[in-house]
């Protein structure tokens, strides 16, 4: 029997393009540039499975382009960018990586919350460029993390394994969620609306999904809610936050810090980000540990597999109806 066609888009690890071929004829990119949106149309023409990142939009006119496709696997947690009610109607299943990335993802909330609030790019770009002649006092000074008020905007898996971390530095906790958290009592922690989150916390970590809901969730309003010296903290996706608004408002110190991982338009960032003293800029590293970017691209492949067995896809995602 000859096995289904499969379309992988940026290059991926070896072991995992080892795994696929056991079970698909693959047509992989060896490069990470994807193919040019045509070339990316032509060659989806007659796959029947489709393994994309979440830098990667599958919408619908690639659907379009694509009339045998069946399965949609993402290594990713997000969805955002795949067209679910196209792939819905297609009758063509998505799948994304929940849970592998957890813990990776709230180590780099922290590593960009710490960096921002105490001022570390800003001040190493300085001392590499020379200017630290003395000691001063007050050098560089920065904002308590210990004892200071955390807001967490979506308290999911990402969001607890976050507020998780935040007992050993002694924070009061406080969370914006639609719903109550089942687990808040045990994190300690409290529900806001947003307005309050914002007003109250002296660090703010964004973990929500992208959607039209949350487009521009944090804009100049928003912003102007935040206490001045707080720190806004982005490792969810680039469309919450209003980057333009984001500069405006770091240049007048309302957020006093930010620390980025994901932006409008990315990889092309809003170039006045790059001119802001004030904030910590990172390539969408969140889940960016080898073990982490592994399980993401193996459970993304290991759903192909379980499909392509007919025992169906381990996590897929809810689609409309
Ligand atoms: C990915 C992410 O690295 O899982 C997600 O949703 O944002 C990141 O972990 C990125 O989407 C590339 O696939």
């Amino acid at each position: 029997m000859s096995h289904p066609k499969l379309l992988v888009t940026r290059r991926v690890f070896p072991e995992v393009l080892e795994l696929l071929r056991e079970r698909f004829e693959v047509d992989a990119n060896p490069a990470d540039e994807p193919w040019p949106a045509a070339a990316l149309r032509e060659r989806v023409r007659d796959r029947d499975a489709l393994y994309v990142t979440g830098s990667d939009r599958v919408d619908a006119a690639l659907l379009e382009a694509a009339p045998a496709l069946r399965i949609v696997a993402s290594g990713s947690v997000g969805y955002n960018h795949v067209d679910l009610a196209a792939c819905g109607a297609r009758g063509i299943v998505v799948t994304n990586t929940p849970g592998v990335l957890d813990e990776a993802t709230a180590d780099m909330a922290w590593a960009l919350l710490m960096a921002a609030a105490r001022r570390l790019s800003e001040s190493e770009r300085w001392l590499r460029a020379g200017h630290w002649k003395a000691w001063a006092w007050d050098q560089f000074l920065g904002q308590d993390v210990h004892g200071a008020t955390l807001g967490i905007v979506g308290m999911g898996r990402i969001g607890s394994a976050i507020a998780r971390r935040a007992r050993g530095f002694d924070m009061r906790l406080l969370y914006c969620n639609r719903t109550p958290a089942p687990n808040a009592a045990e994190l300690g922690a409290q529900r806001r609306g947003l307005d309050a989150l914002l007003r109250e916390s002296d660090h703010v970590v964004l973990v929500v999904p992208y959607s039209q809901q949350t487009h521009h969730l944090i804009g100049a309003r928003e912003l102007g809610w935040m206490k001045p010296g707080a720190t806004l903290v982005n490792i969810a996706r680039g469309g919450i936050v209003d980057d333009a608004a984001l500069v405006r408002a770091l240049r007048a110190g309302r957020p006093g810090a930010a620390g980025l991982d994901v932006y409008e338009n990315e990889p092309a960032l809003d170039p006045a980000l790059l001119e802001v003293p004030n904030v910590v800029l990172a390539p969408h590293l969140g889940s960016a540990t080898r073990s982490s970017r592994l399980g993401m691209a193996m459970l993304a492949a290991r759903n192909l597999m379980s499909w392509a067995e007919g025992a169906g896809p381990l996590t897929p995602v809810p689609l409309p109806d």
